[in-house]
């Protein structure tokens, strides 16, 4: 039977929201509430250093690269210690995958939960002051606790998340995240140091007008594609908007409805975005708030992981918009 929802006031602070409502969460034993708690404090940490960056010598590339071979920036790496610190502290985390670590981080065998985490993405767009965003994903260990954590613990199916969401560091900070009872956004109030619900309940519009797509490697794009954003185009109500920012471009969308692409090309093959540590989580949000999200034909919750890294199409937004993106393919 469908949970009933705790009624939501708008104001109510992040951790009072997430005591209301533990009850709803599967395992209600408190630990997904701390690790939500932690990645919230996490979140203020670098949220600090993302509005200081213009100030102190935070900006600009590190010289060395990520897993993916994407250029580290400064600020990547301090939120990815960030993070790693403190979902390290709660103990509740008994493996992490993170987009600046090549291998999966073994942190506990005590621990329930795993985590996938893109500790700061879009962080190219830091120095020239774009919006970027943190995504994390969730997950139940499947292996017995106080055992070596297994591959099974690691590679799973987006459908197996128990929780995720986005921080997005923009004109303000905003937590936004679901554990499978809908979708609520917080607001962070810097003065105060809190995070509180501005945006109960949020649901994805069904139909919507913006197409976000990068077409500078359009020529390369697979025939569907291109026949889709030209329909799009000719869409005389129809608007082009790409931040070039995974979680501005994904919010905005999840806010005035849209849908965001990031198709195969000659240069990614695969797509350019994550399965484990971008599309899952935000696949799991756009269902949950009413919207779809597939690789152009399998729905991406339902992708069974080979390897942490592996990069796929990505297909997200309003329900009928990604629909008849999808009936091009
Ligand atoms: P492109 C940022 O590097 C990122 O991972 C996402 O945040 C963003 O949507 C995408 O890549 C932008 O990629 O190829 O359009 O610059």
């Amino acid at each position: 039977m469908e949970q009933s929802r705790i009624a939501h006031s708008i104001g109510i602070a992040l951790d009072r929201f997430i005591k209301n409502n533990q009850e709803q969460f599967q395992y209600a034993s408190g630990e997904l509430s701390q690790l939500l708690r932690d990645i919230a404090l996490a979140s203020k940490v670098v949220n600090r250093e993302v509005n200081k960056a213009g100030l102190i010598d935070i900006m600009g590339a590190l010289g060395s690269q990520n897993s993916g071979g994407d250029e580290q920036q400064k600020l990547d790496v301090l939120a990815n210690i960030r993070f790693t610190r403190a979902l390290t502290k709660g103990g509740e985390v008994c493996a992490l995958i993170s987009e600046e670590s090549e291998s999966f981080v073994d942190l506990n065998n005590e621990g329930k939960y795993m985590i996938a985490i893109d500790p700061l993405d879009g962080s190219s767009n830091i120095d020239v002051n774009v919006s970027i965003g943190t995504i994390f994903s969730i997950y139940r260990r499947k292996s017995p606790t106080g055992t070596p954590i297994r591959e099974e613990d690691i590679l799973q199916k987006g459908s197996e998340q128990v929780a995720s969401g986005y921080i997005l560091y923009g004109s303000s900070t905003m937590l936004v995240y679901t554990t499978g009872h809908g979708v609520n956004g917080f607001t962070y109030e810097p003065t105060l140091g809190e995070y509180f619900l501005s945006h109960p309940d949020l649901k994805m519009p069904e139909e919507g007008k913006i197409f976000s797509v990068n077409e500078g490697p359009a020529n390369s794009f697979p025939a569907a594609v291109k026949q889709y954003v030209q329909y799009c185009k000719d869409k005389e109500t129809y608007i082009a908007r790409y931040i070039g920012s995974l979680v501005a471009d994904f919010h905005r969308n999840m806010l005035k409805g849209g849908i965001y692409i990031y198709p195969a090309n000659s240069h990614n093959p695969k797509g350019k975005l994550r399965l484990m540590y971008e599309c899952n989580a935000l696949a799991f949000i756009a269902e949950q708030a009413g919207g779809k999200a597939t690789d152009g034909k399998i729905r991406i919750l339902d992708i069974q992981p080979t390897t942490l890294h592996q990069r796929t199409p990505f297909y997200v937004g309003s329900l009928r918009m990604v629909e008849k993106a999808e009936s091009f393919c």
